[in-house]
């Protein structure tokens, strides 16, 4: 007699995509069977036949050959914010840059006075919306930024309110400071980044508010001198940092970054081949956001069959933020990275699911093995490459948080 472990339940008749397999290995990591759950976390996978007797008397769900994949994970978000930019949508449709409106008062600090205005109830508001849409498209993992504060004040309630989120949905959130995101108003950006960002992360840090800090690194944002204050400030805080770099000109933020051990650099549209090899020698991903090239109708793609080649891993992400991907979809982010920079299905798999763990530093999910969370996700297709290829529809059959279907 074998005793059947407690809250044991198999899914049977699954196609399985474990990504578990080495990119360009077997496809997706392919399994053909069963996948057992014990107490949220993952206990078996594998063909039927060799399903171990131990399982016998625990509950089944046949899953009729639906693919199972790894719950998604969005990488890179700034999806709590107050108010919306619609108006400098407009003013750009009528040929104003994105660099000019940003110079003119616009851009990321009107998004910062939004957010400083808007009471805590409003941001949730807002920014539940925005999680139930990555929600109902699978995602089980979510990186959240602050940066539209700028003072301490709005930083740590920015990523109260990110935490608050994973006590009130079936979600895992990720808080990473962005205090370096912009200069506000009346203020050298060094004085900023000294007097203002650094105590700021300080401070979420003690309240236990950070998972990770971040900079934007440009000509419109900052120089690598002060994002490397910044990265000081997290390295003797034991905080692991990534950076928004060479989005729109290359100021050697990769190179910085990956000086750092950053987790990942995110953009890299003006990305040097220099930036690539610093990063594929200290192992950082490379995070490809194609909703802000897209939605500010950029040309310079980013370099993908150079980071391919050099074996840079890449995760894909929506970015989603008010000013340049007004996006919260992450199926319509894999489409963007396939048919705008031409990333294959599998590399846009593999960029929501193992590469994006990897990019938030997170070894117990992205992929299905044995050990790792029950984060799933059960869609309703025929072959994985229809999660990237569908535009505006999402074939999600059900979404599986923590073991349990939700
Ligand atoms: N890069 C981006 O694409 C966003 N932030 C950043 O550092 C833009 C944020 C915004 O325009 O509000
Ligand atoms: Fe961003």
């Amino acid at each position: 007699m074998y005793d059947t472990p407690r809250n044991a339940h198999i899914y049977t008749n699954a196609r399985i995509a474990t990504l578990a397999t080495l990119s360009g290995e077997q496809s997706y990591g392919l399994v053909s069977g069963a996948l057992v759950i014990v107490d949220g976390w993952i206990d078996h996978i594998g063909p039927i036949q060799s399903l171990p007797e131990k399982y016998a008397r625990a509950p089944q769900t046949d899953l009729e050959g639906r693919l199972i994949t790894p719950g998604l994970i969005d990488c890179h978000t700034h999806l709590v914010y107050g108010g919306s930019r619609a108006n400098e949508f407009e003013m750009r449709l009528e040929g104003k840059s994105y660099a000019e409106i940003s110079k003119a008062g616009g851009g990321i600090v009107s998004t910062v006075a939004a957010t400083k205005a808007a009471s805590d109830e409003e941001l949730l508001l807002q920014t539940h919306k925005r999680l139930n849409n990555l929600l109902s498209e699978g995602v089980s993992t979510v990186e959240i930024k602050s940066g539209y504060g700028l003072d301490v004040e709005t930083e740590l309630r920015m990523l109260r309110i990110a935490r608050r989120l994973s006590e009130q949905r079936p979600v895992r959130i990720q808080t990473t400071f962005l205090g370096a995101h912009a200069i506000p108003k009346g203020m050298s950006a060094d004085a900023y980044i000294d007097d203002m960002c650094i105590p700021a992360l300080r401070a979420a840090h003690t309240e236990g508010l950070v998972d990770a800090v971040d900079g934007f690194c440009e000509n419109i944002g900052f120089t690598t001198a002060q994002i490397s204050r910044v990265f000081d400030a997290a390295k003797e805080l034991g905080l692991p940092v990534k950076l928004h770099a060479e989005q729109l000109s290359d100021q050697a933020g990769a190179q910085l970054a990956a000086s750092y051990n950053a987790l990942s650099a995110d953009h890299l549209e003006y990305i040097s081949d220099e930036g690539i090899a610093a990063m594929a020698k200290a192992g950082v991903v490379a995070g490809i956001l194609p909703g802000a090239f897209y939605f500010l109708g950029e040309t310079q793609k980013p370099p993908i069959r150079k980071l391919r080649a050099a074996r840079v891993p890449m995760a894909v992400a929506t970015d989603s933020n008010p000013g340049s991907s007004p996006m919260t979809s992450i199926l319509m982010a894999m489409n963007m990275a396939a048919t705008l920079f031409g990333l294959t299905p599998e590399e846009c798999l593999r960029g929501v699911t193992v590469n994006a763990a990897k990019a938030l530093g997170l070894t117990d999910c992205g992929t299905l093995e044995i050990g790792k969370r029950a984060d799933l996700a059960i869609w309703d297709v025929d072959h994985p490459a229809e999660l990237t290829y569908r535009m505006g529809d999402a074939p999600l059959y059900h979404r599986i948080f923590e073991g349990k279907i939700c």
